[in-house]
């Protein structure tokens, strides 16, 4: 039985006739469980298994109810966006239907730089506004946890803004925010050729004010040629690492800068994009337990040809998760359930890799592997009911959502 639970603990819901995909590795594809029952209380799972081994004293729950055979999956966690920002980039879109790339729109002051003006004008509450735009339509599809990053500001005041707006998105909504500062994420025009300055201005003033003020879970970078160098990441690590804060890096996106072993150096709960990554890159990171995250959506709007190293971090056990990247520039996304779609047939994930990556491995991305990710005793109560006849639907179908209900921490919200 489950160690939680005594005499006196009440069973506030039972859920029967249900069939779990718990996502617990073990023998069964997707944990699945076909005539499943899952006892929840006090915001968290006390049972999650067969109806025939639910202990007895779980049977008298305050409310059973019947989901009429419906699939439940852990809610779906989208562990890396940046959604949290002003303005749009339709018209670099079009100049890059019309051939200019990506890098050439970012080295002329466009890309990242557009949207860094844009989040600035704002105040707090527009920003808020906005942002609780693109959230909701995550939510609609089972999302009941999100890391948002920073990185849109680049200034002291526009950073604090767009984590506190964050933060806010978590108090609003029935969802777990966790925050990431990402101010090594572009050079702002006000540093134009002093890059070095700019890493100091992070390292002494914004990250330590972020610290202090409890803005961020996590600190991430963007190691690249059109960004920072790895010597420059390096810096903001070791600042991260004497605050207490873990990191993460936006790694070997479009081209090999060694962002990987650099992020597997500083243990990084994850290191992200990774389609330039070399097996040593990969083999630091199983060694320090650093997972992947990959983002099919950035990756198809760029029109990249170069595919993430999906076997080498499956034949190294690096555990890889999916996420939207939403942003305005590589993945306007508003779908997670997409990128399940996306990573199979452009990646080659299997659909139980796929469901793994926004669930347990998203979980163990954002370092709340303890608490997320999985339907077992003792996590939180967060799951999602699906009209679906196996899940492997959920990968398989694009542009549909099956979501029926959602529970977040033992409440229903959906
Ligand atoms: N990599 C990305 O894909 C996003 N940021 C990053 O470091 C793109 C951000 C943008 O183009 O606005
Ligand atoms: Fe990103």
């Amino acid at each position: 039985m489950d160690p939680t639970f005594n005499a006196a603990t009440r069973i506030e819901d039972l859920y029967l006739n249900a069939r779990l995909a718990t996502m617990v590795p073990g023998d069964e594809p997707y944990g699945a469980v076909q005539d499943g029952a899952l006892a929840v209380s006090g915001g968290k799972i006390l049972y999650a298994g067969p109806r025939n081994r639910l202990p007895d004293a779980f049977r008298a729950a305050a409310r059973t109810r019947d989901t009429g055979g419906a699939w439940i999956t852990p809610g779906l966690i989208d562990c890396h966006t940046h959604l949290v920002y002003g303005g749009s980039r339709a018209k670099e879109f079009e100049l890059r239907l019309k051939g200019a790339t990506y890098e050439a729109i970012a080295r002329a002051g466009g890309g990242i730089l557009s949207t860094v003006k844009a989040t600035r004008e704002l105040n707090e509450e527009t920003l808020l506004e906005q942002s609780a735009r693109r959230l909701k339509p995550l939510l609609a599809e089972g999302v009941t946890a999100v890391e948002i990053k920073s990185g849109y500001g680049l200034d002291l005041e526009t950073e604090l803004r767009m984590l506190r707006v964050a933060r806010r998105l978590g108090e609003e909504y029935p969802v777990t925010v966790r925050t990431t500062f990402l101010g090594a994420h572009a050079l702002p025009p006000e540093y134009e050729g002093r890059s070095d300055a700019y890493i100091d201005l992070v390292c002494r003033e914004v990250l330590p004010r972020v610290a202090e003020e409890e803005l961020a879970d996590a600190v991430d970078g963007f190691c690249e040629t059109i960004a920072f160098t790895p010597v420059q990441v390096e810096r903001v690590f070791e600042t991260a690492r004497k605050l207490g804060l873990p990191v993460k890096l936006h790694a070997e996106q479009l081209s090999d800068q060694g962002g990987a072993a650099l992020a597997a150096r500083y243990s990084a709960l994850s290191a992200d994009h990774l389609e330039y990554a070399s097996e040593d890159g990969v083999r630091a990171m199983a060694g320090a337990g650093t997972s992947a995250v990959l983002l099919p959506g950035a990756f198809y709007f760029l029109r990249e040809t170069r595919l993430p190293p999906v076997d080498h971090l499956r034949r190294h056990g690096v555990p890889i998760a999916l996420a939207t990247d939403m942003n305005p520039g590589s993945s306007p996304a508003g779908s997670l359930l997409l990128m399940l779609n996306m990573a199979c047939t452009l990646f080659r994930l299997t659909p139980e890799e796929a469901l793994a990556g926004v669930t347990r491995n998203a979980a163990r991305a954002l370092g709340l592997a303890g608490r997320l990710g999985t339907l077992e005793a003792e996590k939180d109560a967060d799951f999602v009911l699906w009209d679906i006849e196996e899940p492997a639907e959920l990968a398989y179908r694009f542009g549909f959502n099956p979501c029926t209900g959602v529970v977040k921490a033992g409440a229903r919200v959906r």
